[in-house]
């Protein structure tokens, strides 16, 4: 069959200019974004990529990306591009659309997500209950039926035609689990203003956009090769089943979707049906969401309805206009599509907490990486001078965070900060500042967390 709203197939006219490449690209790299995108801009003006809803201003932007606007003088100048844009107004403790409870004391309500309270995990363990993980709704949670949902899996990636499952079918495919976090790209994006006093675009995080869970599913490797995987297919493309997003300046940009490199597909992303042993519950994508380990949280589609398999590369707005770094200190063109996020280390206390002094304190908190496991974890109590390795709680594991705990004896009074800072397994230790970006994503420098002592 045909998927209801499958994408208006469109191919791009190819003028002479455009179809000239001018970055050459590896095609046997295809996890190195940068390499990635190239190729597959390549082979966009050169006819053979889809343009899958792919507004005019997303290929002047992947135009500026690939480096081939100098050659188009048409294309040069900035570019508009959309933002993601907390709605303003919100209620506390009422996040439009969200269908569990956002106690106060557990979520800070920012428009239509829900954060994590970092200090409210200190009562959680390893993984996080349901009941306190963040949400990151583009628009509102849809009430999806188990019994007549559907998975199609389309596409000319494929070998025969379109392929429905049904939950049932599903769940009769050989099942896995695994931990894995789940964070949003932009998590963090607040500290950019509050820390390093700069402008950035979007949903004002702190540092509770990230929760862990136990997902048990069947491997997309698995689907997509019952599906009839072609030897040709490049990329996927999972789509939810919720509305259209519309951005702030009214343009429909439609279901949220991202594609997906072949070679991640097929490694270790799963369809998960259960979150820490129970079903996925409304707002974490029931029935079935997708669950990409290590990679920024978009990849990760809820209430996935359809899965495009291609024979040619894909674009959405969630690997064009988003996701990518624009700004000083990045190149003009922008970055490659963001994959991996990156390190963050943060105390379970609330902003501004209150410490005895002259008693010894129990500081916990939680370090993770998207590049590797951590390697080790350190806190300094004095402004950075001295840093203390901590002891870790949980054997570190690729993809996962892990808890931690330190002592911490404050003498004088007064107001000061907390610092924690993590290495992971590549190496990679969080610094004092991270490089900006418009829309604010990655975050990683160490967090100047304020406490008072009295
Ligand atoms: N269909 C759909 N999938 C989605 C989103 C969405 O709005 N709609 N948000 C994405 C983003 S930006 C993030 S960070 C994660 C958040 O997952 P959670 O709400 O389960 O914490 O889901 C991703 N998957
Ligand atoms: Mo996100």
């Amino acid at each position: 069959m045909t998927p209801s709203t499958p994408s208006t197939p469109t191919t791009p006219k190819t003028t002479g200019a455009l179809a000239t490449p001018t970055a050459t690209a590896n095609s046997a790299e295809p996890l190195d974004e940068a390499a990635y995108d190239r190729r597959r801009l390549r082979q966009w003006f050169a006819g053979e990529a889809r343009a899958a809803g792919v507004a005019r201003r997303d290929v002047l932007r992947l135009a500026g990306v690939a480096g081939l606007a100098a050659t188009v003088p048409t294309l040069g100048g900035g570019l508009p591009h959309a933002h993601a844009v907390t709605p303003p107004g919100s209620a506390p403790g009422i996040a439009p659309g969200i269908v569990k409870p956002l106690p106060d004391d557990v979520f800070t309500v920012r428009g239509t997500n829900a954060e994590t309270r970092f200090e409210a995990l200190a009562a959680t363990g390893h993984l996080t209950p349901a009941s306190h993980f963040f949400v990151r709704n583009h628009t509102t949670t849809p009430r999806l039926d188990a019994d007549t949902w559907r998975l199609t899996v389309w596409g000319d990636g494929l070998t025969g035609g379109a392929r429905e499952f049904t939950l049932a079918e599903l769940k009769r495919l050989p099942s896995t689990s695994r931990t894995a976090f789940v964070e949003c790209a932009g998590n963090g994006r607040g500290l950019f203003t509050t820390q390093q006093g700069q402008q950035v675009s979007g949903t004002a995080w702190t540092l509770g956009a990230v929760g862990q869970a136990h997902w048990r599913g069947v491997r997309l490797a698995d689907v997509l090769r019952r599906a009839g995987l072609a030897r040709h297919a490049v990329d996927v493309m999972p789509r939810g089943l919720d509305d259209d997003y519309i951005t702030a300046d009214g343009t429909r940009l439609g279901r949220v979707r991202r594609p997906l490199p072949l070679a991640k597909a097929l490694d270790d992303v799963l369809l998960a049906y259960e979150m820490n042993g129970e079903p996925l519950p409304p707002d974490h994508g029931h029935p079935v969401r997708v669950v990409v380990p290590s990679w920024i949280g978009i990849a990760s589609v809820k209430w996935v309805g359809d899965i495009e398999v291609s024979a040619t590369p894909l674009f959405s707005p969630w690997n064009t206009d988003f996701y990518r770094l624009f700004g000083p200190g990045h190149s003009p063109r922008g970055s490659g599509p963001l994959t991996r996020q990156t390190l963050k280390s943060a105390f379970e206390l609330p902003w501004n907490a209150h410490f005895e002094a002259g008693f010894r304190h129990r500081l916990t908190g939680r370090s993770w990486s998207g590049g590797g496991a951590v390697d080790r974890v350190e806190v300094s109590t004095d402004h950075g001078g001295t840093w203390h390795r901590v002891r870790l709680h949980d054997v570190p594991r690729h993809g996962s965070w892990v808890r931690w705990s330190a002592d911490w004896h404050p003498r004088a009074p007064g107001p000061t900060v907390l610092l924690a800072r993590t290495t992971d397994t590549t190496g990679r230790t969080q610094q004092a500042t991270t490089a900006h970006n418009t829309q604010g994503y990655l975050f990683d420098a160490v967090v100047r967390h304020p406490v008072t002592v009295g």
